[in-house]
């Protein structure tokens, strides 16, 4: 199975113009306790390089794009975000990293876990090591 699952929001246009709506247990396969965004990234920066053990997350660019890699240890998979009509679901134990992030792009992320390092897997061998156990 691919390791890339859409998440489709459909757009709830009038002739005034777009709006999408992101409810938790609904549009997203969970319940949002945290939601951040990721804006004014500078040129050539590449930002993520980790996984979580227990955090599964919804990822939509609102605006621009940037290009995300998605690894579960064995396969590594890679896709553009360009939509605000389309997310990404990451599970736990996927490893990420999003690249050339456009000048204009805000990467809005809806988390199902409150902030902690701990849940963090920052090095890619320990990473590995996790997914074999
Ligand atoms: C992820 C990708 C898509 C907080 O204090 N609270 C938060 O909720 C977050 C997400 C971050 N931070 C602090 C921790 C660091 O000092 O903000 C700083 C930047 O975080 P980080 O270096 O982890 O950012 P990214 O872009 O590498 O990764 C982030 C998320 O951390 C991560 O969970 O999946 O975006």
């Amino acid at each position: 199975m691919s390791l890339i699952q859409w998440v489709h929001f459909p757009p709830l246009g009038d002739a005034r113009g777009s709006l999408v709506a992101l409810e938790g247990e609904k549009t997203v396969p969970f319940a949002i306790k945290r939601v951040y965004y990721i804006f004014g990234t500078q040129p050539k920066v590449a930002r993520g390089f980790h996984a979580h053990r227990d955090l599964k997350q919804v990822a939509v660019c609102v605006t621009g794009s940037c290009r995300m890699i998605l690894d579960d240890g064995s396969t590594r998979e890679e896709f553009l975000l360009d939509s605000p009509t389309k997310g990404v679901l990451i599970k736990d134990l996927v490893w990420r990293e999003m690249h050339d992030f456009s000048e204009d792009c805000v990467l809005l992320v809806l988390a199902s876990e409150h902030y902690d390092e701990t849940d963090y897997i920052r090095d890619y061998e320990q990473f590995l090591k996790e997914t074999k156990s």
